[in-house]
């Protein structure tokens, strides 16, 4: 059975509604949403500097013990502070306050990528967003968060009910898909996730739809099954356009610090990820494990999910969330 939700054309937000933030502004929104994080880097960090007259050993322990504690990991502080000692010797830098710049400007170029660009919808088909990760790292929110998000923009969507695992998805993705005014298409609970992703595809490309956001069921790395099955759905999709799915993002909750690097190179092993969204940055000091997934996968983190709501997701700007982090 194959339902879709229409849209409901009288209740679409007005193009350009949404005024566009200033940088200032986000550096705002950012700075209270990432609070416990900000202990870590602003207060701890800044402290650290303002009381040193000198660089001295001890500045550089303190320096490492912080990053340790904001879940950045071993290999990627070692990473920042090898950076770091390369940019004091070129640049010659013996205050403190001038190292906390330069430890600034270390951290955003490690993290600092293209973010997911919305380029105009490819000849007959729509762009494909596959999102994937373990069960509750916030995938069916983040379609939710995302729909608004590119609705704003201006992009036409439909949503895909792909995690056919348990009822309450189905239903879960159909209220987002309500609350935005976006058709959803879904089966019955237990239907062929494939299948239903590639009706929606299908039905995305009748209705010349710009994007088609696909949820998954969520899954462990250690389930073969699961994770087959999302190597079906690209099979599946692959054999009408081999570029498909033009996005694999992979939501990963902030809130399990280095555990999330752990899933992240887990399921980089099975899919190609292209992209990543951090969930639950509110409300948890491991931020910094931001640093750490960049490094090593060297994949960009897209967006950020700085709470529940539907406008709690933020565009990740590698310069914002450094100076948001550092802010007084
Ligand atoms: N505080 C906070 N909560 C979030 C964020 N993103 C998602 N959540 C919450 O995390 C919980 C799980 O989110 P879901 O979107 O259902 O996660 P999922 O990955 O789809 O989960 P499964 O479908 O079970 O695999 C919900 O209670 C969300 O409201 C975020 O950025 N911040
Ligand atoms: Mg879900």
């Amino acid at each position: 059975m194959l339902r879709i939700f229409r849209r409901d054309k009288s209740l679409e937000p007005q193009a350009g509604a949404q005024d566009i933030p200033s940088t200032a502004g986000l550096v705002g929104k950012l700075k209270a949403s990432l609070q416990r994080t900000r202990q870590q880097f602003s207060l701890h960090v800044t402290n650290l500097f303002l009381g040193k007259k000198v660089i001295d050993t001890g500045l550089w322990e303190a320096l490492e013990t912080t990053l340790l504690q904001a879940d950045v990991g071993v290999s990627t502080t070692k990473r920042v502070l090898d950076n770091l000692t390369l940019r004091v010797s070129r640049q010659q830098i013996a205050e403190p306050a001038a190292l906390l710049e330069a430890l600034k400007a270390t951290l955003i170029e490690l993290v600092d990528k293209p973010g997911l660009a919305h380029r105009p919808r490819p000849e007959g088909r729509p762009w494909v967003y596959l999102l994937i990760g373990v069960n509750g790292a916030g995938k069916t929110t983040t379609i939710g968060k995302l729909a608004h998000r590119l609705l704003n923009e201006g992009q036409t969507l439909m949503l895909a009910a792909g995690d056919t695992f348990r009822a309450a998805a189905i239903e879960q993705l159909q209220i987002w898909g309500e609350r935005n005014h976006v058709p959803v298409v879904a089966q019955h609970p237990g239907a062929d996730s494939a299948a239903v992703i590639f009706d929606a595809y299908m039905s995305a490309k009748a209705r010349e739809i710009d994007i088609l956001l696909a949820d998954t069921a969520g899954r462990l790395h250690t389930q073969q099954p699961l994770m087959a099955e999302l190597q079906k759905v690209k099979r599946v999709l692959m054999k009408h356009d081999p570029l498909l799915p033009d996005e694999v993002i992979l939501i990963l909750d902030a809130s399990i610090g280095q555990n999330a690097l752990i899933q992240a190179r887990e399921f980089a092993k099975t899919m190609q990820v292209t992209g990543i969204v951090l969930t639950k940055l509110d409300g948890t000091a491991k931020g910094g494990v931001v640093f750490a997934i960049v490094a090593e996968l060297n994949v960009p983190i897209y967006y950020i999910g700085v709470g529940e709501a539907m406008d709690d997701l933020e565009v990740f700007d590698a310069k914002t969330f450094v100076d948001a982090l550092f802010a007084e």
